[in-house]
């Protein structure tokens, strides 16, 4: 028998006890376990490159699916993959396959492509499909099946197959998102994963006035949270230190208000292009953008650039500290109408999205009737202009729209009140969901107000129970503000971003009787490659073990 063989076939017994029994002393038969110790090693290795992973239920994917079942076998990716649109498919799906092959190809190598003339699925083919068949997978629902020789993913339209796709790249090996090529083989193993969200809102927002951080920093961060099926970003484009986005009928914004920042750098701002380019590339992502401009309060930038909105007229002097509360409009000035109207006007034209944030919270300086009233006709001119009223939880204090969503970040009984308005809640707790906050005393970044919060505080909570009377059915999603006082660099902004946003995605995504940190810690310390490739500067808890091979 050959001695390949003898250990393949794992009949060890009588090959070993034959030849034990041949080495005479001691010595010789240690070396003898020795060898053959190595030499099963070397062969269990070679064969599971050869045949690849083969135990779906053992992956590593953020968030975690609602369904896996495994089959034993095992995919892979060769020369001959391409990834087949099924004719007739809408024009977006031949779009979802090229973004697929823009992912694969560049660490692969395989220059896979994309086929929409009807062509037959061959071994080792992507298959995208558009069915609506199995109603369960909702809007962003996908069922991804996976053979020896097919990879099929189905989803009712083009947003469940994104979001399938990245459950496809969080299959392979983290090298998959190199972009430089890499030895592969490029195996998954077999099976059925069947998802969908829990939650229809799943986001972070980015505080771009605090500091400003520029357009190919957003899109990058667009591309992480399309990486754990976020759906929303949140941009909070104008503060009391710098006003961000091009408004062209009130042109000093920028030419004055955008030109500081916290601790006086020099500021910036989006011009509408830039914006209108942001909501692209985020819908092609199927991710909204929610722009918010901040008021009553938090507006210094604007009180700075135009007299006329001050209770006093008189313009009040650029801010570059960390107060809140110290700013307001002039509440009961029809100028102010007038501005508010023009600006909603214009980015609700540029923003294809349902809500506008109209930000509302920690006004000090207004008074309680002045900012109800101006709570009041702010919505009716978000209305106006087709979109719905989003705002913190202080704004539960006016008559909501219907429609309105309070932004439960600070006060319950906020929240509760606009539930008792018929409003629903998006859930922004600021002691669990402020990716602002230090992760312990030792972190230098970040502010401490509200708690420290660590990966496993960030993770461990529930949206549908922390408030008793604020029930599941009242609450859209999500967020996880990231405000930016102490950032002033993106990678400054990762490091405090991540690892806690692969939480907070699984908090929206998945249901939380499926959720354990126990078993979650283990799936994120296999993310830790995948962001070091990515460049991604998280934060390196030491709750996880990271460096963990993926699967
Ligand atoms: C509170 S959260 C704020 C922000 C600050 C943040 C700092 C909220 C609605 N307002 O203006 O940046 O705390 O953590």
């Amino acid at each position: 028998m050959k001695w390949n063989s003898c250990f393949k076939n794992n009949i060890f017994g009588p090959c070993f006890r034959r030849i034990l029994n041949i080495c005479k002393c001691k010595p010789m038969k240690k070396l003898f376990l020795a060898m053959a110790a190595l030499a099963t090693v070397l062969i269990s290795c070679q064969s599971d490159r050869s045949t690849g992973p083969t135990d779906l239920a053992k992956n590593s994917i953020i968030p975690k699916p609602v369904s896996v079942t495994s089959t034993g076998g095992t995919f892979m990716l060769t020369r001959k993959s391409d990834i087949i649109v099924m004719p007739g498919s809408p024009e977006e799906v031949a779009g979802i396959g090229h973004y697929l092959a823009g992912r694969l190809n560049p660490s692969t190598g395989l220059g896979l492509k994309v086929i929409t003339d009807g062509g037959k699925p061959g071994k080792g083919d992507i298959q995208l499909v558009i069915s609506e068949a199995d109603s369960t997978l909702g809007d962003e629902g996908y069922e991804l099946i996976i053979t020896g020789k097919l990879l099929t993913l189905t989803a009712a339209g083009p947003a469940g197959l994104f979001r399938g796709i990245q459950t496809i790249r969080q299959l392979f090996v983290p090298e998959i998102e190199s972009d430089t090529v890499q030895p592969g083989p490029w195996t998954i193993p077999t099976g059925t994963i069947r998802d969908w969200p829990e939650y229809g809102h799943r986001g972070e927002m980015l505080d771009v006035a605090r500091h400003f951080f520029s357009p190919e920093d957003v899109r990058r961060f667009i591309d992480h949270l399309a990486l754990y099926k976020m759906n929303v970003l949140h941009l909070h484009l104008s503060d009391d230190q710098g006003w961000r986005i091009e408004i062209k009928s009130w042109p000093n914004l920028t030419a004055h208000g955008s030109k500081t920042e916290v601790g006086g750098g020099e500021g910036g701002y989006f011009t509408q292009e830039e914006y209108s380019d942001i909501v692209k590339y985020a819908s092609e992502r199927y991710i909204t953008i929610i722009p918010e401009i901040d008021m009553p309060s938090h507006t210094n930038a604007a009180l700075s650039s135009y007299p006329e909105l001050n209770v006093n007229g008189k313009a009040t002097e650029p801010y570059t500290g960390t107060d809140v509360g110290f700013s307001t409009l002039d509440t009961r000035s029809e100028t102010t109408y007038k501005f508010v109207d023009d600006v909603v006007r214009e980015i609700a034209a540029l923003t294809p999205g349902q809500y506008f944030h109209i930000g509302g919270d920690e006004s000090h300086s207004t008074r309680i009737d002045d900012y109800i009233y101006f709570v009041n006709r702010v919505q009716d001119i978000v209305e106006s202009h087709g979109k719905s009223v989003t705002g913190w939880d202080e704004i539960a204090n006016a008559t909501l729209k219907p429609g309105a969503v309070v932004q439960y970040w600070a006060r319950a009984t906020n929240a509760i009140k606009g539930v008792n308005q018929g409003a629903k809640v998006l859930m922004s707790p600021c002691k669990y969901a402020y990716t602002d906050m230090k992760y312990d005393s030792t972190t230098v970044l970040g502010l401490s107000w509200a708690a420290y919060i660590e990966v496993d505080d960030a993770y461990n909570w529930d949206p549908a129970t922390l408030v008793p009377e604020i029930g599941r059915e009242k609450i859209v999603g999500v967020q996880a503000p990231l405000w930016a006082e102490t950032i002033s660099t993106f990678s400054e902004a990762e490091y405090l971003i991540f690892p806690r946003l692969q939480g907070y995605a699984e908090i929206g995504w998945t249901p939380s009787d499926m959720r354990s940190w126990d078993e979650y810690r283990v799936r994120l310390a296999a993310h830790g490659k995948r962001m070091e490739i990515l460049n991604i500067g998280f934060y390196r808890s030491p709750l996880i073990e990271w460096d963990q091979p993926d699967m």
